[in-house]
């Protein structure tokens, strides 16, 4: 009797003694737990870091948008300093944006307007219009050709766009109540930036 009650004790010992060793075995899993708790935070961070970057330029394009105007969900802002079609391009890149292509009358016209108001009633202004890389194929600034054109083909001046291989340049001209020609690309003109906004 007394023996058993011994050996009951001594698995009795054992088993708390096994238990004991394994206590600092189970510290693994809570490493492992804060580990990813930390990976969790780390995510979450990158996150916040990511929303705050967007919420800037946000920011930034709101602000293009309060000095210029929106047309059709885009913002448009004119450079009244006069410069080459490429000073021009290169400049508007800068801000994150491309010279200005409208592409429906109701754009062009809302765009004349606003250049008339911010640059002036006589000015003419660089569009994002080009047909540097295939004469005769106006292309906008991401390369495409475009469908929407305005060229000017009253009878007071030649038919535009009429400057062949020297000039690959458009402007759009407020004198002209909006309507388009073609000019030497190194000619310096105000210009106007356009903003998409996501
Ligand atoms: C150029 O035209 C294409 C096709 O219409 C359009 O998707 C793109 O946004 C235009 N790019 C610019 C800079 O106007
Ligand atoms: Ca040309």
């Amino acid at each position: 009797m007394e023996c058993k009650g011994v050996r009951t004790l001594m698995l009795v010992l054992m088993m708390v003694t096994c238990s004991l060793q394994q206590t600092p075995a189970k510290k693994k899993p809570v490493r492992k737990e804060k580990d990813a708790a930390i990976e969790e935070l780390q995510r979450q961070i990158n996150d916040i870091v990511q929303d705050l970057d967007r919420l800037k330029e946000e920011q930034a394009l709101q602000r293009v948008c309060l000095k210029g105007t929106k047309i059709n969900g885009k913002c448009v802002l004119a450079d009244p300093v006069k410069k080459s079609y490429h000073t021009a391009s290169e400049d508007c890149n800068a801000l994150g944006g491309y010279l200005a292509a409208p592409s429906s009358a109701e754009e062009n016209d809302q765009l004349t307007k606003y250049i008339q108001q911010s640059v002036g009633p006589a000015e003419q202004v660089w569009l994002g219009v080009n047909d540097m890389v295939t004469e005769g194929t106006w292309a906008n600034q991401s390369g495409d050709s475009i469908s929407y054109k305005n060229w000017d083909t009253s009878s007071s001046r030649s038919r535009q766009p009429d400057g062949g291989t020297s000039q690959n340049c458009a402007v759009l001209s407020v004198a002209a109540q909006g309507k388009w020609s073609d000019e030497k690309c190194r000619d310096e003109n105000p210009s106007v930036c356009q903003f998409n906004i996501v």
